[in-house]
């Protein structure tokens, strides 16, 4: 395939404008985002997206998870599209890169290609997935997981959230159920460009990641019943402390995640206490385990030593104890042909590259059961991500918009 000539480019200040005018929607507290699924924010930069793919020529289609799929007509409409995207959705604390490079950054690449009338024989479409987050609905990655036939949809829709509300009935309020089956698509490729979300490509001084792996997730979630009793009256001997069960699990979690060092992770970043009063013994908490390694048979003995190790604690504490598996993923090997795709347009481009695992779930994880599959990392600030501070510099956005643009445009084959 003729590659593209390595002079071209795409526009970073173009880029980095939209990407300002997104993170205007759903502002967080202290400079980042707040744009949660299924939200009214979530709904409004949707519509920025859309007015954004019409402005450049694009059709929109919509599936029944709300998926968004905006595409350029190639010279051949029999031939599979080539996809490019990411999530606009954000985490309560979020930063204004996650997800949303990836997805503005595939509008680059379209932008870029009608600025120099550019065309292609596959088609090339950007895709916005719904609630890749998982913070609000879990799991993460819930609308591309339909996509890729790993969840139903009516499953989807009876995810709830905090307050109750269903993932259905949410993407009905907003109004952004499609019409088209989730799956239907067919994908000739699929690239992501994501924030790298650790600090490996800024401590190397390196411009981009090329993604050969992502790796495996597991979340427990984890019910410890006790007894509400007065923190002050209640004799020491006679408590049936959940808090206290919580606390000896989580330091067992470290203990198990820094066993695998130097690459398994474990954490708890969901905590709900009952009844969360001063002067209340926890009678109940509810929290999710979040177990990852580039290794199967790592996580399988981190989420088999959480079990047994957690019911001992909470015997000795006298709590009853359950476990629910509410979300996860196995290790993920990236599509060499994409990854190579990816590799070539750095080293045309002559940006600096290491091939990472990716240590953060992402929707091509669940694509690449699917479709040939690769993503591209840029750095950020000192790896600093699902925090409102989360930074990068508009240099390693266009490179790795550069690179995205490449790999996207050798891989859907120039026409002239
Ligand atoms: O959890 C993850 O790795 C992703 O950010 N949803
Ligand atoms: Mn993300
Ligand atoms: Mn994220």
């Amino acid at each position: 395939m003729a590659a593209p000539g390595e002079n071209l480019r795409i526009n970073p200040d173009r880029l980095w404008d939209s990407l300002m005018e997104m993170a205007k929607i759903g502002p967080g507290v202290a400079g980042g985002n707040n744009r949660q699924t299924l939200t009214d924010d979530d709904a409004k930069g949707r519509a920025l997206f859309k007015r954004w793919c019409d402005e450049a020529g694009l059709t929109m289609g919509v599936d029944k998870a709300g998926n968004m799929f905006a595409r350029r007509e190639g010279t051949d409409p029999d031939a599979l599209p080539v996809y490019v995207g990411s999530h606009l959705d954000t985490q309560p604390t979020g930063g204004k890169f996650d997800g949303v490079l990836g997805v503005l950054g595939g509008l680059e690449v379209i932008r870029t290609l009608n600025d120099l009338g550019i065309r292609t024989k596959h088609p090339i479409v950007v895709v916005n997935w719904t609630n890749e987050e998982g913070t609000r609905f879990a799991p993460a990655m819930l609308a591309s997981g339909v996509f890729a036939g790993v969840h139903t949809l009516d499953w989807a829709y009876d995810r709830t959230d905090a307050k109750g509300a269903k993932f259905g009935d949410e993407l009905k309020r907003i109004g952004w159920v499609g019409d088209e089956e989730v799956g239907a698509r067919k994908m000739h490729a699929y690239f992501e460009l994501h924030i790298e979300q650790g600090p490996i490509l800024e401590i190397e001084g390196k411009d981009i990641g090329v993604v050969t792996h992502g790796q495996g997730l597991s979340w427990t979630q984890v019910t410890l019943t006790g007894k509400e009793a007065h923190t002050g009256s209640t004799p020491m001997p006679m408590r049936k402390n959940a808090g206290l069960g919580m606390a000896r699990i989580l330091e067992l979690v470290d203990e198990i995640a820094w066993s695998h060092k130097p690459h398994a992770v474990g954490a708890a970043g969901h905590i709900d206490v009952h009844p969360n009063s001063r002067n209340v013994i926890p009678g109940k908490v509810v929290f999710t385990v979040d177990f990852r390694s580039p290794d199967l048979a790592v996580i399988a003995d981190m989420e088999q030593r959480l079990k047994a190790g957690a019911t001992k604690i909470a015997e000795d504490l006298g709590l009853g104890i359950e476990f629910l598996k509410v979300g996860g993923f196995d290790p993920v090997t990236f599509d060499e042909g994409c990854v190579s795709a990816v590799r070539r347009a750095a080293e045309r481009l002559g940006y600096s590259h290491r091939n990472i695992i990716s240590g953060a779930g992402h929707d091509a994880c669940w694509v690449n059961r699917v479709a040939p599959t690769s993503m591209i990392m840029c750095p950020c600030v000192d790896g600093l991500s699902h925090n409102e501070a989360e930074d990068i510099s508009k240099d390693w956005a266009k490179a790795g918009t550069d690179v995205l643009f490449h790999a996207v445009v050798e891989t859907a084959e120039i026409v002239g």
